[in-house]
């Protein structure tokens, strides 16, 4: 059953919202007219809109406001990103699968997907508000043979793929934060949280969790998220297919992560680099052991954020809370 589902979506998303008519989808999919009018009529109760018209046949004219294995995966132009999706309605948090998954042996590139968190993680245990319907809770496994100092630098490589997806399909312009938030008119939009498992100086697996506002509208935040948080819904005006985002994403990102193994960083940082709001600017930088003020003069080549202090020094900061 899911497997027709599957076809029959292909038909569509190969016909690129041109009409299919019933007898091609019947030889696709391999089954009668009759049971391809019992296929279409389930879209449709699933939330599809179709539009029939006498020999031409059937098209999309709209999607259920869903994400799904098979959202995700029709369409998608990776070769390895997202080949395997796990996706569930409600979790706990896409991360915590995906260290499981991870432990368990996952390929390289498998996604975890949830339309909901119930207890959606930050860094330092932080909350991260994950309403259903709305937005990309996501956990991407990979598995570079990098040390484990390099990590960090696949959270900005993250954030370039996200920039990069979201300029393509939308006509806002995002900046970064370093290190790991995406804002749109100073508010944040994407939250990223890279975790590893490894061990001594080897990675088995590096498992980027990336949180991703869509379609909320302002009232949607709580409170105290109203004045720091937006969408890129709230910023366009417009809906937006998440599956679409998800798919997009992870061409980008599967373009630069082979730019990035191929040629290392750098490559990678001057990109970052084009992005970034947080340099050449006074700051304050919280970090766990205490606050460093000064002047942020780049990212060194590990991804580390240097901050020039009023005596001149240089202070090397690897993870923080900005504030500008
Ligand atoms: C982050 O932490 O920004 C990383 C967020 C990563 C979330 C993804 S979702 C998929 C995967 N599964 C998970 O469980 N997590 C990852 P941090 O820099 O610590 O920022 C956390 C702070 O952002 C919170 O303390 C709030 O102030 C704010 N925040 C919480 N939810 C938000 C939202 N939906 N949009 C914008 N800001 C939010």
């Amino acid at each position: 059953q899911s497997e027709l589902r599957t076809k029959l979506l292909e038909a569509f998303s190969n016909a690129e919202g041109e009409f299919v008519s019933g007898q091609k989808i019947s030889e696709y999919i391999g089954c009668s007219r009759t049971a391809v009018w019992k296929h279409i009529e389930e879209l449709r109760k699933d939330g599809y809109e179709l539009e029939a018209v006498r020999r031409l046949g059937y098209r999309i004219t709209k999607k259920p406001n869903k994400i799904s294995s098979n959202e995700i995966q029709i369409g998608l132009k990776t070769k390895t990103l997202g080949r395997h999706v796990h996706f569930e309605e409600t979790v706990t948090s896409t991360q915590k699968i995906a260290q499981t998954l991870a432990g368990n042996g996952a390929p390289e590139g498998t996604i975890v997907v949830a339309d909901q968190q119930t207890n959606g993680r930050g860094r330092m245990a932080r909350e991260w508000y994950s309403p259903s319907g709305t937005g990309i809770w996501m956990s991407l496994i990979i598995r570079p043979n990098i040390p484990v100092h390099s990590t960090p630098q696949l959270t900005l490589l993250t954030a370039v793929a996200i920039v990069q997806a979201i300029e393509e399909l939308t006509p806002v312009k995002p900046d970064i934060k370093w290190p790991n938030d995406i804002l749109i008119n100073g508010k944040k939009v994407v939250g990223i949280l890279t975790e590893l498992q490894a061990e001594a100086d080897q990675v088995h697996s590096v498992i980027i969790g990336t949180g991703i506002n869509v379609n909320q509208k302002v009232e949607d935040f709580p409170e105290e998220l109203q004045q720091i948080a937006t969408s890129i819904g709230i910023e366009t005006g417009k809906h937006w297919e998440r599956a679409l985002f998800i798919q997009t994403i992870l061409l980008k990102f599967e373009g630069l992560y082979s730019l990035y193994l191929s040629q290392g960083f750098h490559p990678i940082k001057l990109l970052w680099e084009g992005y970034a709001i947080s340099l050449n600017k006074k700051m304050v930088a919280r970090t766990l052991n205490g606050s460093v003020e000064g002047k942020a003069i780049g990212i060194d080549h590990n991804g580390v954020l240097l901050i020039e202090t009023s005596d001149g020094s240089i202070k090397e900061i690897y993870s923080a809370d900005i504030e500008l």
